[in-house]
């Protein structure tokens, strides 16, 4: 972190204790786990700070639905949910696992990449709504064990992350196409429902859950999903939640093991639903939550899972900003990867990896550890912030828009000035700094260090005393 070169400030990273998710611990009805082995207590704030200071994950979609890449009897819009949406027959489907052979799987490889785009965490789908498992169970024979690969892939991606520093987490799907215990069937599959018990499949979800807690080292997060359907209830999420916490309190759960997602927005502050954090998907809010802990997951292009006929990316630029605006609104971007069969990352999905990283590499200084802005829009780009100490705040202002004039003007704010520069400049040359009214005036030089986003610190006395225009 840099600091200005005639202040004799001792920077001290002072955590800012944001408050958890309001649904952070279930308040009532919360259902007591008795098979609670922990006696560990892990302060909520606690749990989060590395996820909160790391503000940049990879999720991965990977599994069977990769072989097919998307296209089944001539319809190419298929994915990850490709038994469903083509309605394949349990056992045409089940034909896949002994095709899933990814030879060139290279966890080291995946952990590098997504370590150079700057990502601190991987979330990978331990198990999606197919039900195979990516990793070796002793609770089922649909896993990858059964697979010409015959490797544990959770095994090897776990400690990967830990050789390169990044955490590791698991998707894992509480809907199950395949165990036949799950309900509901499906509308379109011709297998009874006949001697189908729910609750034996509950015990079977926990027994995975352990195994993925238990036999894999320190996990970061439980990313569950597919919580939806109406045989998932509110009471299933609160067992659910407090089986992980008993198993290790230190795991970060998300909102999804629980009914309170509300949607696509992911996003519940009622107190009711467990979950340490919220899950937009697709979408990142429009001003985020103050005091809630959510995250953003998001695709590259259309598709979860690998599909080939799929050239809809979204450009590095247009990542890097959306990085910079969830950062802005004190949120985490979970940014996807859907490998293809082989085990390799789509040459598109690594040239944007790439872009990503040379850009962190100059500011990630600007989105881990940082707080939401204290300014309610800005028309050239956005704010994260950082207490530096008791008397000072460093905004990182992400100038989208380079002022044609040199003239960066920060609307409605009451506090002094100690310092600005260009977070790129590594000599710390400062920059004229001028207050105009109730706004600080930066006088940038002509040409922008960064195309997409460049990032402008601007060191302020105290707290942020904004009036928002
Ligand atoms: O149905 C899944 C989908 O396949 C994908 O895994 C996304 C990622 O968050 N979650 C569900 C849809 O909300």
């Amino acid at each position: 972190m840099r600091t200005h070169p005639t202040l004799l400030i001792v920077v001290t990273t002072v955590l800012i204790p944001v408050l958890g998710c309001q649904t952070g611990e279930p308040r009532s009805g919360s259902v007591k786990n008795t098979e609670a082995s922990s006696t560990l207590a892990v302060d909520h704030d606690a749990r989060m700070g590395w996820w909160r200071d790391a503000r940049f994950g990879l999720f991965i979609h990977w599994g069977l639905y990769a072989i097919p890449a998307g296209e089944w009897q001539g319809n190419t819009n298929h994915t990850e949910w490709i038994k469903h949406t083509a309605q394949i027959p349990h056992d045409q489907y089940d034909r896949l696992v002994s095709q899933f052979n990814p030879v060139k799987f290279d966890a080291d490889h995946w952990v590098r990449s997504a370590r150079a785009a700057g990502m601190k965490y991987i979330v990978i789908t331990s198990k999606h709504h197919d039900g195979f498992c990516l990793f070796d169970s002793n609770y089922t024979d649909y896993d990858i064990m059964s697979t010409p690969f015959q490797r544990d892939i959770m095994k090897e991606l776990a400690e990967a992350s830990r050789r390169h520093g990044l955490r590791i987490c698991w998707y894992h799907s509480i809907m199950d196409w395949y165990h036949p215990d799950y309900l509901p069937r499906r509308p379109w599959e011709q297998r009874s429902a006949e001697g189908a018990n729910l609750d034996r499949y509950r015990t079977h979800l926990k027994n995975q859950v352990r195994e993925l807690l238990t036999n894999y080292g320190p996990v970061g997060v439980m990313w569950f999903d597919g919580e939806w359907e109406d045989t998932w209830t509110h009471e299933h999420g609160q067992d659910l939640f407090h089986f992980v916490r008993g198993i290790d309190p230190r795991v970060i759960i998300n909102n999804r093991v629980d009914k309170g997602r509300g949607g696509m927005a992911g996003l519940t502050t009622d107190e009711r639903f467990a979950g340490d954090f919220g899950t937009p998907e697709q979408e990142i809010p429009a001003t985020g939550l103050p005091g809630v802990d959510w995250e953003t997951c998001m695709t590259m292009n259309d598709h979860w899972g690998y599909n080939r006929f799929d050239d809809s990316w979204k450009s590095a630029e247009n990542l890097i900003r959306k990085l910079a605006d969830i950062a802005s609104k004190g949120g985490n971007f979970l940014l996807n990867v859907g490998p293809t069969a082989s085990g390799e990352f789509p040459p598109p999905c690594i040239e944007r990896l790439r872009a990503i990283g040379e850009w962190m590499d100059v500011n990630g200084e600007a989105i881990y550890g940082t707080q939401a802005s204290p300014f309610a829009s800005l028309p050239w780009g956005r704010c994260t912030q950082k207490r530096l100490d008791s008397g000072t705040t460093r905004l990182y202002l992400h100038v989208f828009d380079w002022p044609e004039d040199g003239c960066l003007l920060v609307p409605g704010i009451r506090n002094d000035p100690r310092w600005a520069a260009l977070l790129s400049d590594t000599d710390c040359n400062p920059l004229p700094v001028a207050r105009d009214d109730d706004a600080l005036v930066i006088h940038l030089p002509e040409y922008a260090p960064d195309p997409i986003n460049s990032v402008v610190i601007l060191d302020i006395v105290g707290t942020p005393e904004v009036t928002q225009h």
